[in-house]
């Protein structure tokens, strides 16, 4: 097997044709924690594989990342590769194994990249738990980049402006936010908390921002999509706990996947 993750990502996308019998997709959705239910309403399943079966991939190591990809056909036409779920940075791989499915999905021809997440909210002032709320820009505090050598790409939109106004056209009301990554697996303090919103941050989650730079190194348009969970530590009620975060994110799941089956009709 290669070393070069651009070369591996190719072969996983030679094995991904194979084993769904898709030539060509056209988006692809990652799908986060609490998100995975969602994938049922966005088209028919074509075919649905564990991603260890393809080169490059590794197993799932947290519970509620179920570690599959499906092959979709939306009511459309449209072929749609359905990660359901990914691997995060704070376990420990480093960061090729976090963006291997981002740049499988390129090699097997998406042009747009839906990044779902379940977040912690910063500003419970305005925000609701089990609200969905779109990734206008991001501020990466993950200290790692999956681009090195001289890969000066522009990241002024990075969560394009056309696809946040396709969201709205199916749900107007929806709220647009900066999302704030940490590399985890903790939780933020209180005074981290604090601090991301002095810096301008809405939502605070330990995914998304690494895959969003390699899916516009890959050309790729991106939309991204927070579900705000629980308000971040220290700003109201109780600490937080893993279990809470899935439960919350499985009851928006359903409305969620209609409102992604949506959006992807209207690519
Ligand atoms: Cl409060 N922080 C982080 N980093 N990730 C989260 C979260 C908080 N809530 C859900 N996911």
């Amino acid at each position: 097997m290669t070393n070069d993750p651009y070369a591996l990502a190719t072969d996983a996308a030679i094995a991904l044709r194979s084993a769904t019998g898709v030539d060509s997709f056209d988006v692809a959705l990652v799908m986060g924690s609490g998100w995975v239910p969602a994938a049922d309403a966005i088209g028919e399943t074509l075919a649905e594989i564990p991603v260890t079966d393809l080169p490059g991939f590794t197993p799932a190591a947290v519970a509620g990342h179920a570690g599959r990809i499906r092959a979709v056909r939306t009511a459309t036409g449209a072929s749609a590769l359905i990660l359901l779920g990914r691997t995060h940075l704070y376990e420990g791989r480093g960061v090729e194994p976090v963006v291997h499915g981002v740049r499988t999905a390129i090699k097997a021809g998406v042009r747009t990249v839906v990044l779902t997440n379940a977040a912690g909210g910063l500003r419970p002032e305005t925000q609701k738990v089990g609200e969905a709320i779109l990734i206008s820009d991001h501020i990466n505090l993950t200290g790692a980049n999956p681009l090195t050598g001289a890969t000066f790409i522009d990241l002024t939109e990075v969560y394009s402006r056309r696809l946040r106004a396709l969201v709205r056209e199916v749900d107007p009301g929806m709220a647009e936010g900066v999302y704030i990554a940490f590399r985890g697996p903790t939780y933020e303090t209180p005074a981290e908390i604090q601090m991301c919103r002095t810096i301008g941050g809405d939502m605070v989650g330990m995914s998304t921002v690494l895959e969003a730079i390699a899916a516009r190194e890959g050309g790729a348009e991106v939309l991204g999509i927070s579900l705000v969970t629980n308000p971040g530590a220290g700003l109201v009620g109780e600490p937080l706990n893993h279990q809470e975060v899935l439960e919350v994110g499985r009851a928006t799941a359903t409305r969620m996947g209609e409102l992604l089956g949506q959006v992807v009709s209207k690519l």
